[in-house]
């Protein structure tokens, strides 16, 4: 029998075979809870924005962009079908007519497996069956627990009409799900922004003036207040600039930094979207560009007292955000984002983060909009980021120092949770505190 005294023994023996070294790292990675820091998930209570389901995960932006490589209908005529004619097409087209060889098809591969389902059926029947007939709160636990994942984070939209009635009705007491404030409408589309507070009754002046930079300061503090996010977020263009001349300059500046400074709130950047390169996909269409990461560190440098998560779209901006994470010490790498979220990339950039940070990045995160991607991007995820790290270790045992169980453990809850509670501060028991207080 294993006693705790065997136990703690075995915690800190060192490992020095890389076959078992490569078990435990695997064992690790694989157990470890994550929170995901970024998501567009829902919880049930957020009515008609909790997606889940077979219809939902073949009707996923990803797998729309890939249908129309593989067939000739037309844009329009797509966008005229039934969410479950479009899921149909999209099923009988990837994982029918062809082979479902793309991270995405593969991931929904991965979750009928999961669930014992049949990924070589004609059609959906029994895939359709199966997900109609989960209760939702049983099947969200379930997908959380299957997928490893403690917390979620969302992404709040203040200007989204839908999910504005939901904050403003019962929103959701699910401790496992956590708002972020999302700014890109205000950020990103001020004039309609400026429209659209101006319907909410806010006295908005185009020119921003002082009373215009107090009302959005109100705005924001009102939305904080309601939402309680763990942190503010905003995507940006490849083009983005800072300092630069223009209306987002000033916000960023006059709005958004002093109420990160008031409310002690982390500011994430998603930084070289260029939204609706292809209008005709709709939220297929949005395509990437290689940004200027000196602009992010201009931001980090002015604003040292204040915390930044950062993420990149494009591939050739990595090593550089590498780099300047190692010249800011209030700037957190995190996630490979959207195009970056394929096994090969994931590896390169999780190895080249460990080479330039050690384990003081985050890692990955999902960006799932539908429940059960959870479920497959975190195995994905969990598995390139053991083998890097397995990699990160046998190198340091050939360079003469062996590690421990205890160590490895130590290391992925830092990626994992560790890293990003520090940074927003959420306190490591919260979840739990108010799960026992009941969702
Ligand atoms: O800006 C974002 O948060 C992006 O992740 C989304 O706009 C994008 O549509 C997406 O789902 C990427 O995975
Ligand atoms: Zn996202």
């Amino acid at each position: 029998m294993i006693t705790l005294m065997d136990n703690c023994a075995a915690q800190s023996e060192l490992l020095t075979d890389n076959s078992e070294l490569r078990r435990q790292v695997e064992l690790i990675v694989t157990t470890m809870p994550v929170i995901d820091v970024h998501t567009h998930v829902f919880p049930p209570a957020f009515d008609g924005m909790f997606l889940q389901g077979i219809d939902e995960l073949l009707t996923y932006h990803y797998l729309i962009a890939e249908t129309f490589r593989s067939t000739d209908l037309s844009h329009e005529k797509f966008w005229l079908m039934t969410k479950t004619e479009r899921a149909d097409l999209v099923w009988r087209t990837l994982f029918v007519e062809n082979t479902p060889l793309s991270e995405a098809a593969c991931g929904i591969v991965c979750v009928l497996d999961v669930f014992g389902l049949d990924p070589r059926s004609p059609d959906l029947a029994e895939a359709r069956a199966f997900f109609s007939t989960q209760e939702r709160h049983e099947h969200l636990d379930r997908v959380l627990q299957i997928a490893g994942v403690s917390d979620v984070v969302m992404t709040n939209d203040p200007f989204h009409e839908r999910e504005v009635l939901l904050w403003n009705g019962a929103g959701h007491n699910n401790p496992r799900f956590h708002a972020s404030l999302r700014l890109d409408a205000l950020l990103n589309e001020w004039p309609e922004a400026m429209q659209t507070l101006t319907r909410q009754g806010l006295r908005i002046d185009a020119a921003l003036d002082d009373s215009t930079v107090a009302e959005l300061r109100r705005f924001l503090d009102g939305w904080i207040t309601r939402m309680q996010p763990l942190y503010m977020a905003v995507s940006l263009p490849a083009e983005f600039k800072f300092p630069d001349s223009d209306v987002r300059d000033r916000l960023i500046r006059e709005v958004v930094l002093p109420t990160a400074r008031e409310h002690s709130l982390s500011l994430a950047l998603m930084i070289g979207v260029h939204r609706g390169v292809n209008p005709a996909l709709r939220s297929a269409g949005d395509g990437m560009g290689r940004a200027d990461v000196r602009a992010l560190e201009r931001m980090c440098e002015e604003n040292p007292d204040l915390k930044f998560l950062a993420t990149f779209l494009s591939r050739e901006n990595q090593h550089e955000l590498c780099v300047s994470a190692r010249k800011f010490n209030n700037l957190m790498p995190f996630g490979c984002w959207w195009f970056l979220n394929n096994p090969s990339i994931v590896s390169e950039i999780t190895r080249e983060r460990l080479e330039l940070l050690g384990p003081s990045f985050i890692p990955q995160h999902s960006d799932a909009r539908v429940l059960e991607q959870l479920i497959y991007k975190w195995r994905h995820a969990r598995s390139i980021i053991g083998s890097s790290l397995y990699e990160s270790y046998e190198r340091l045992l050939q360079n003469g120092r062996a590690v421990t169980r205890q160590e490895i453990a130590r290391d992925v809850e830092r990626m994992f949770s560790g890293n990003f509670r520090s940074w927003v501060g959420l306190p490591p028991e919260s979840s739990l505190r108010n799960r026992e207080r009941g969702s």
